[in-house]
């Protein structure tokens, strides 16, 4: 991943972990312990790369992702808040897809060693341009733990004098061999069908992903688990109201310049996520974690 990444080493940072760079002068943390081997952009929060020792990558990156700090990072494990998708109604109109939290330089806090692995502690702080997007003033905490599993907690932390209300996601495009014969189990029978008019739908027993998908599931099981035919990969999530499926099939990888054409083939999103549209208030002074931890 590195070499694919183009890194120099800027500093150690800790016995597993090093601050790198890239040609364009972005961040990166490399993570390499005994359980694991991980990548994490300090643009967006934004993990890159997971992969277990001795096993294959659980996390997809696109090989045409742009990693400049102009857009989004397409793969990883994206941010999406304090919106999910368009802008609320309560937040107004011309404001970027996903929130803004992807698309901002965090700070690195903190890494630590343990047991279990690499803990990474980054932040995003409220100022006057998070301001201009949305009026609240926050902190907003990523924990990343790099042990066998990947474990991401995002705490929002209302640092002001109101309540403020959000929805996020944690947006995993998960590394898959090949989506023939893969399916998916735990989404529950309910989802909104967001490629059909948003209408709520059933869905019985697992979801083979043969087509493009856009969905909302709304009583998925904790744990999800989608199986291939030699690897099944566990995502198990946390303090989210819905598990959004996506895969953009060959006409939406084709409409994508930073996706290759077959590029969906190998990939799947399953996303720990809070997109109802009362979203989750956190009152001043407290807040609220969305989690999720992948393994296989
Ligand atoms: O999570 C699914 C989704 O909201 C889709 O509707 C799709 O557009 C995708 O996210 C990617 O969004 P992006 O803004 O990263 O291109």
């Amino acid at each position: 991943m590195r070499e694919q990444l183009q890194l120099t080493p800027v500093r150690r940072l800790s016995a597993t972990s090093e601050l790198a760079r890239n040609a364009q002068g972005q961040e990166f943390l490399c993570i390499d312990n005994e359980h694991a081997s991980a990548v994490i952009a300090l643009f967006g929060g934004h993990v890159l790369h997971f992969q277990p020792t001795g096993k294959a990558p659980l996390i997809w990156l696109s090989q045409r992702a742009v990693l400049d700090g102009s857009k989004p990072i397409r793969g990883g494990i994206p941010i999406c808040w304090p919106w999910f998708g368009p802008a609320p109604e309560r937040v107004g109109t011309d404001k970027p897809a996903h929130g803004f939290a992807r698309t901002r330089p965090w700070s690195l806090t903190g890494v630590s060693e343990g047991q279990s692995g690499t803990l990474v502690h980054l932040s995003l702080y409220s100022d006057d341009s998070t301001r201009a997007q949305w009026e609240h003033d926050f902190e907003l905490d990523l924990d990343v733990l790099v042990g066998e599993s990947l474990s991401l907690v995002l705490t929002t932390r209302n640092t002001g004098q109101q309540p403020l209300t959000y929805n996020a996601a944690l947006h995993t495009y998960l590394a898959v061999e090949s989506l023939e014969g893969l399916q998916v189990d735990g989404l529950g029978p309910r989802y909104i069908d967001k490629l059909d008019g948003s209408q709520e739908k059933q869905q019985l027993g697992p979801l083979p992903v043969d087509r493009a998908m856009d969905r909302i599931y709304l009583h998925a099981d904790t744990c999800i688990r989608v199986r291939e035919s030699e690897r099944e990969i566990q995502v198990i999530n946390g303090n989210h109201d819905s598990v959004v499926v996506w895969n953009p099939w060959a006409e939406g990888a084709k409409g994508m310049a930073d996706m290759d054409d077959d590029g969906y083939k190998t990939m799947l999103c399953v996303e720990a996520a809070i997109t109802g549209s009362a979203g989750v208030t956190v009152a001043p002074d407290d807040e609220h974690c969305l989690s999720c931890v992948i393994s296989a």
